[in-house]
């Protein structure tokens, strides 16, 4: 267990809490190694979620005290190193849920938008506010909110750097929901999803994660094999006989 992130299980969900409040949970070195060395090691968890601790913010962006006096090949590594962190939490192939239980500008807007779906509580704030600090966003944010709120809404909130709330961020697709509790209704659609066959999830967000930007004709390719796939699992062979046999699907994952 690391000093600013923990993981716990909580019934078939891994909940990875950023927790260093007196600094809004902000992204430093120690605390992205902390959170890459959780992700290096998900054994059996079927979903994750990531959630900010204390009150007030999921993440309040990379830190800036220790980005101040960075020169440029340091900030152009730190950029490369949060990138990488973030990638590899998208590409986990189990689903991925940010509790957004605050604040979440520049790097934790960011960090949101590499899970696959993202709750977000009546108090939360999304906004890539780097412009304001003379810089562009760097962990993916130029990238990842063109592909979640379209090209335009994600150029305007990079020219102006402002705070989106809650209800906005829902209308624009940055946030799928608002929540009174975000956290449990967060662990409460994990649950969901990890009641279902657990590699038919994985294959479902392979096809729509590898296949993203790519021609139509590619994409539809690339679903039938892994459709394909889904019949060499025994949770295909348990799901089809538990709807013929009208009973719930007992699914082992294999
Ligand atoms: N970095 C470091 N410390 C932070 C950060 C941050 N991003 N955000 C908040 N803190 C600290 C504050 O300095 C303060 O510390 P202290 O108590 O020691 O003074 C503490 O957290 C509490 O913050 P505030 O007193 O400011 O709390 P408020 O409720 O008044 O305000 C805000 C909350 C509005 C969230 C305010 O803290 C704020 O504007 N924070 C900065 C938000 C921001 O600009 N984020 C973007 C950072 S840049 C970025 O993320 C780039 C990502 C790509 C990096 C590429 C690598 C090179």
């Amino acid at each position: 267990m690391g000093e600013f992130v923990r993981a716990e299980r909580r019934g078939s969900v891994l909940l990875v809490t950023i927790d260093r409040p007196k600094a809004l949970n902000a992204l430093n070195r120690l605390v992205l190694d902390e959170l890459s060395a959780i992700l290096d090691e998900i054994d059996d968890a079927r979903a994750l979620v990531l959630t900010g601790g204390g009150e007030k913010a999921f993440v309040a962006g990379a830190d800036i005290a220790a980005m101040a006096d960075l020169d440029a090949l340091t900030a152009h590594g730190f950029a490369a190193f949060g990138q990488s962190v973030l990638d590899k939490l998208e590409a986990l192939p189990i689903p991925t849920i940010a509790a957004v239980n605050g604040f979440a500008l520049g790097g934790g807007c960011e960090l949101a938008m590499a899970c696959d779906l993202t709750l977000a509580s009546k108090t939360a704030v999304f906004g890539q506010p780097e412009v304001k600090l003379g810089v562009i966003p760097g962990f993916g944010g130029t990238q990842r909110l063109v592909r979640r709120v379209g090209s335009q809404r994600a150029r305007e909130l990079c020219f102006t750097g402002r705070n989106v709330k809650v209800d906005e961020a829902v209308q624009i697709g940055l946030a799928l929901r608002a929540c009174d509790d975000v956290v449990a209704e967060a662990l409460a659609l994990a649950e969901q999803i990890a009641a279902n066959g657990p590699v038919a999830v994985q294959l479902c967000k392979r096809a729509i994660l590898d296949n993203d930007g790519q021609p139509l004709s590619a994409a539809l390719i690339s679903e039938r094999q892994l459709f394909g796939l889904c019949f060499a699992t025994q949770d295909q062979k348990e799901g089809m006989a538990a709807f013929l046999g009208k009973r719930k699907a007992a699914f082992s994952g294999k």
